[in-house]
């Protein structure tokens, strides 16, 4: 029997990870430069209006480390929205001084573990809709990194009833609601759209949260036994304000 979890699709999501490339930057000339800044205040304007008008949402982090310089989060109704968006990124003086880092694309999801029976229809239940297209927060800190469930022999997600996997589910969801109102997850589905099975994106005030909770549910079965992970990307909030003083040189 078909006893795939069902599941509740929003907003298309686009993780855009990039490098700037710092000597091409300080070598370009000063109006190059304020011209390019330009551009980039123009697409966090054109965003920000565009999430008010609530057809979409975009968040915008630095990345500590070396895997990457700053992430553009973009929420969308449409995978051509997110394709013409990076395409026209792509074409700015901005963009000419910053190298991919990575990517991710997938899509808001919500299943089915944890919710009661009921012959209502979610996609007519606003709580559900503010779910699956979020306005994302502007909290301190992003963590987003892509996971899988496992497919060993022994250890096969896919292979358990229902039944086992709700069980599991429930507990998981049960440590996730400890850090209600600390953490923020929003979790997008990417079976055949990237690498991996989700993409898992948190946003905190305090990110020694991301720690504690990630660290909490290592030791809960369904992450022990069943979860495997790509890698993290960690960083702070950007604004039009503070993009602008990252970019002084
Ligand atoms: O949607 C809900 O709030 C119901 C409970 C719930 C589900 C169904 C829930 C709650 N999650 C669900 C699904 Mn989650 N989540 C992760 C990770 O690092 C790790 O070990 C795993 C990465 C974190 C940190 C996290 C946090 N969750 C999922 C799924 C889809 C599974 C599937 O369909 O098989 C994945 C991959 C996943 C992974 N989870 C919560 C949290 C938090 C903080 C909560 C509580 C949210 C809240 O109550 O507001």
């Amino acid at each position: 029997m078909n006893e795939a979890a069902m599941t509740l699709e929003g907003w298309y999501a686009l993780h855009d990870f990039r490098t700037i490339n710092w000597p091409a930057w300080k070598a370009a000339d000063e109006e190059v430069r304020a011209f390019a800044l330009d551009e980039l205040n123009a697409f966090l304007e054109e965003w920000d209006a565009l999430e008010a008008a609530l057809k979409g949402s975009t968040a915008v982090y630095t990345i500590v480390g070396q895997k990457a310089d700053f992430v553009f989060m973009l929420l969308r109704e449409t995978l051509e929205e997110l394709n013409a968006i990076e395409n026209a990124f792509n074409k700015t003086t901005f963009a000419q001084f910053t190298t991919k880092a990575y990517s991710y694309v997938s899509i808001v999801e919500l299943s089915n573990y944890l919710a009661g029976s009921s012959d209502e229809d979610p996609m007519q239940n606003p709580h559900v809709i503010a779910r699956l297209k979020p306005a994302l927060p502007k909290s301190k800190h992003i963590c987003f990194y892509p996971m899988n469930k496992k497919r060993d022999l022994s250890d096969n997600w896919y292979m358990l009833s229902m039944d086992e996997r709700k069980t599991m589910m429930r507990s998981h969801g049960m440590i996730g609601r400890g850090y209600a109102g600390k953490v923020k997850q929003i979790i997008t589905g990417s079976v055949g759209f990237d690498d991996w099975e989700w993409g898992v994106t948190l946003f905190s005030d305090d990110a020694l949260q991301f720690k504690k909770l990630v660290y909490e549910m290592r030791f809960d079965e369904v992450s022990a036994r069943f979860g495997e992970f790509g890698p993290f990307y960690v960083g702070n909030l950007l604004d039009q304000a503070s993009f602008t003083d990252l970019m002084k040189v």
